[in-house]
């Protein structure tokens, strides 16, 4: 069956107050993340992925470099990504659950800490990507940067919040002030409650 592009969890003007317009949810769920459906769906059709989940066809696909070239990592990766980052930010004022913030607190020192190293990492990713808080096998929390599509499943590591920092994900709203961007991200858009039920 072939893969749909998921509904955003709220309306497209939920966001506006928190920082993230109609505008852009527009163009990035409408637009970009429709055509990685669409072509996804292309780019599997008749080949031994069809019928396979995202996260089989993800970690199948990765750095492999015949299949790479179809298309297939490229598009299914976007694809799961923007399944998750629509549901890891929320309209509202979202509050840490205390779970996460001790576990935070572990492994970055403070919750200050772990937001510079996010920030950092998202305004270090050189040209397109994605930023990450992710868990370890080991059951550490780490921040990662990755390029283009890449993402936490190809590392064997559990995603627990992710930021787009393509262009497209910030342009409208932000110009190119990515630093900004990641800024009113973790202060004003993240759905923590779902960022713990990760874990
Ligand atoms: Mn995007």
């Amino acid at each position: 069956m072939a893969f749909t592009l998921p509904d955003l969890p709220y309306a497209h003007d939920a966001l506006a107050a928190n920082g993230m317009s109609a505008e852009t949810l527009e163009f990035h769920h409408d637009k970009h993340h429709n055509a990685y459906v669409t072509n996804g769906n292309k780019a599997i059709e008749g080949t031994e992925w069809a019928g396979k989940s995202l996260e089989e066809i993800i970690v199948g696909t990765y750095n492999k470099t015949a299949v790479a070239q179809n298309g297939i990592f490229n598009n299914i990766s976007q694809l799961w990504n923007h399944n998750q980052f629509w549901e890891m930010m929320g309209p509202g004022d979202s509050k840490m659950p205390s779970e996460l913030e001790n576990a935070i607190n572990a492994s970055f020192g403070s919750v200050d800490k772990f937001k510079a190293d996010f920030s950092a990492a998202g305004a270090g990713q050189f040209g397109s990507g994605w930023c990450w808080l992710v868990k370890n096998a080991d059951g550490s929390l780490a921040v990662t940067k990755t390029e283009n599509g890449v993402n936490p499943l190809c590392f064997g590591q559990t995603a627990l919040l992710g930021c787009d920092v393509w262009e497209h994900s910030y342009y409208i709203d932000f110009r190119n002030a990515r630093p900004d961007y990641l800024k009113n991200f973790l202060d004003n858009l993240v759905n923590w409650e779902n960022v713990a039920s990760r874990m």
